[in-house]
């Protein structure tokens, strides 16, 4: 299989985090592709130009960072990455829905912070700020939640990435005022899988 990605983009380090946390790293082969470039020969792969992106080894193309997981998850018949059942299932979806809302509002703000400066939206670059201070004051009191804190599942994997992106964005600074939400990252950063995914300074 082949797995395209950009190193800097958060989503494609989930992706790769499952990948190491599987013990599939001799199967799936990383290739850089360059997004966001016109006529880039990407868009002859993925015509949407986005990563992560999975070609499983029927040939079959698969897009969508949640969707690449639960596949790669499931490919030896024994998933460890499924929501429990019930409703720890819906605690789990809700903290998952956290961590992606803060995932896709960074995201928005490192893709807007890297356009070339005379196309920048100042109002952009505020608005997502912000809204990552509110967002990190919801996880300084979510983070003592057990499903943040138990066996290793996606929304920590997703907010692990999220908040990682301060290698990336020097102006997110989300550590002040969240003790709880430091320590916890500070722990998880030292996973072996994080560890080997590490972003490049921007
Ligand atoms: N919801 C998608 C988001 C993927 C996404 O936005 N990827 C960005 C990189 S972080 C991308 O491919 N950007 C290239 C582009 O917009 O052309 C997922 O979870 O996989």
């Amino acid at each position: 299989m082949k797995l395209y990605i950009t190193p800097g983009s958060p989503y494609a380090r989930i992706v790769r985090m499952v990948i190491l946390e599987k013990g599939l790293a001799n199967r799936v082969e990383i290739m850089a592709a360059p997004t966001r470039v016109a006529g880039s020969p990407y868009y002859q792969i993925n015509p949407s130009g986005r990563v992560p992106y999975l070609i499983r080894d029927d040939g079959i193309g698969l897009e969508e960072s949640a969707l690449i997981c639960a596949y790669l998850d499931h490919l030896d018949g024994k998933p460890v990455f499924d929501w429990p059942a019930g409703d720890d299932g819906w605690e789990a979806r809700r903290l998952d829905a956290l961590a992606h809302s803060l995932i896709d509002g960074l995201a928005v703000w490192s893709r807007e912070s890297h356009r070339p400066a005379n196309e920048r939206s100042p109002t952009v670059l505020a608005h997502e700020a912000r809204r990552s201070e509110r967002m990190a004051d919801l996880w300084e009191s979510q983070i003592s939640h057990p499903f943040m804190n138990g066996t290793l599942n996606l929304a920590q994997i997703t907010l692990a990435c999220a908040l990682g992106l301060e290698a990336r964005n020097p102006d997110l600074k989300w550590r002040p005022g969240h003790p709880k939400l430091s320590a916890w990252f500070d722990a998880f950063a030292k996973r072996p899988s994080f560890v080997a995914t590490a972003m490049p300074a921007p």
